[in-house]
């Protein structure tokens, strides 16, 4: 898989924009900051004003549980947290990303 990565301090705009340009099948965040809610809120709602919700929005960071679900409503295909293994992460990329965008 090609990764860009578009470095720290990213608006939602700039990610946005960055991923409808490159034609991207998902957008991973990383949040530590404690603004997630806002953050991750954001770019939802952006890609739904692009009519491009097709495009995979997860992550991780500093996410308490309780705000997981939140975001899962919010239409975040997944969050993961500190201690979760690089390996796990890789593997649910590969199973969910590329499968659900060919679908
Ligand atoms: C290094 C660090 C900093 C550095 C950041 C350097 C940099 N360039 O990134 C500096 C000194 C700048 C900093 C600043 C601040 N920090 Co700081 N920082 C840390 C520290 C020690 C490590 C963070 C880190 O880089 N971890 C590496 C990441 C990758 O690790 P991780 O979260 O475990 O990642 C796992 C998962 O979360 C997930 N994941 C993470 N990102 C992604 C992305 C994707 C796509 C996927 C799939 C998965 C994923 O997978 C990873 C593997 O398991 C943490 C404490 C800690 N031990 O976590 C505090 C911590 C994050 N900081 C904290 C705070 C409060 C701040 C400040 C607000 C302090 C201040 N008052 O200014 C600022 C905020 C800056 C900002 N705008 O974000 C708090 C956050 C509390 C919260 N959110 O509730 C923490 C948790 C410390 C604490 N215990 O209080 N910080």
């Amino acid at each position: 898989m090609e990764v860009i990565y578009t470095g720290l301090r990213q608006t939602p705009e700039m990610i946005v924009a960055a991923a409808l340009q490159e034609d991207a099948d998902a957008i991973g965040l990383s949040v530590l900051s404690g603004a997630h809610m806002t953050m991750f809120g954001r770019v939802m709602e952006l890609l739904r004003e692009n009519d491009a919700t097709d495009i995979r929005v997860f992550g991780g960071g500093i996410i308490p549980d309780s705000d997981i679900a939140e975001l899962e409503a919010m239409g975040v295909a997944r969050i993961f947290t500190p201690g979760a293994p690089t390996a796990e992460i890789a593997d649910w990329v590969r199973e969910n990303i590329r499968p659900a965008h060919a679908a």
